[in-house]
């Protein structure tokens, strides 16, 4: 029976060669070596994934690398790619549950060949699992958490990933972060609260005449004035707003609420709503 050690490949050794000497040379763009002998094409058959996020413009947020494989794990090498660090800069990386719970029961991992290195454009990683092969049903799937953080402009970025392990597995994937585009909140009136107080009464209806007729009267939320939401401010909201308060038929909201229609209004400014 091979030990654990002696079963450590060759493939694996020039795969963390590559690694080790790669990425130095990586603060952009950085070609993601094929751990496939010959270049071929890279198959998903190891069981790593790392899921997608969407996080929003600056967040620093966290990758969890998982590996699910069945099969005892000996030795692996992984790595992530960012194509682009103005989108996606790594910042540091950390050993997951799965790994934890494996050192908690095996002792430490040795340095040298169990080591995480990070760098912004780059994270890679050599585990040699010396006291006995790795195995995710066990010891859990969790292997590394990479904390990152998003560039400033929206879109979807990919990072693509690979992993080699005992020496003939192979698997290579992308990682989507999407940058989400934050729209801004809609302002919540109350229409009908033309002085902005948080209450509709008689001094509204009385503001509005003033603003519409006379010119004592400014408002710096439309919206507050136009009582009907037609998208203009005229009489008939001063009329639907005494109507709204002395029992006219209109139905006054009396409430907050966001300025769903698209009108030509000006954004409210001082709105006393949440
Ligand atoms: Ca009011
Ligand atoms: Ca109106």
């Amino acid at each position: 029976m091979r030990s654990s050690q002696t079963s450590v490949s060759f493939g694996f050794l020039m795969l963390a060669l590559a690694f080790l000497f790669a990425p130095v040379a990586s603060a952009q763009n950085v070609p993601f070596p094929n751990p496939v002998p010959g270049g071929g094409a890279c198959p998903n058959s190891f069981g790593m994934s790392i899921a997608d996020v969407t996080v929003q413009p600056g967040e620093i947020f966290e990758l969890v690398v998982s590996v699910d494989n069945p099969n005892p794990i000996v030795d692996f090498v992984w790595g992530i790619n960012s194509p682009s660090p103005a989108s996606c800069q790594f910042l540091a990386t950390e050993t997951g549950a799965g790994i934890a719970a494996y050192s908690a029961a095996n002792g430490s991992l040795p340095p040298g060949t169990c080591d995480l290195f990070t760098n912004p454009a780059e994270v890679f990683g050599f585990m040699v699992f010396v006291n006995g092969p790795y195995q995710s049903s066990i010891y859990g799937t969790e292997m590394f958490r990479v904390t990152c953080v998003a560039g400033m402009t929206p879109g979807e970025v990919a990072l693509p990933w690979m992993v080699e392990g005992n020496g003939a597995g192979y698997a290579c994937g992308e990682a989507i972060v999407t940058i989400a585009d934050p729209t801004p909140a809609l302002t919540e009136v109350m229409r009908g609260d033309v002085n902005l107080d948080t209450s509709c009464n008689l001094t509204d209806a009385i503001n509005l005449l003033d603003y519409l007729y006379v010119g004592n009267f400014d408002t710096t939320c439309p919206d507050a004035c136009d009582v009907d939401d037609s998208g203009s401010v005229n009489l008939a909201d001063a009329v639907n707003l005494l109507s709204g308060l002395f029992g006219g038929g209109f139905m006054l909201e009396d409430r907050c609420m966001p300025d769903a229609t698209s009108d030509p209004l000006a954004e409210c400014i001082g709105s006393p709503c949440p």
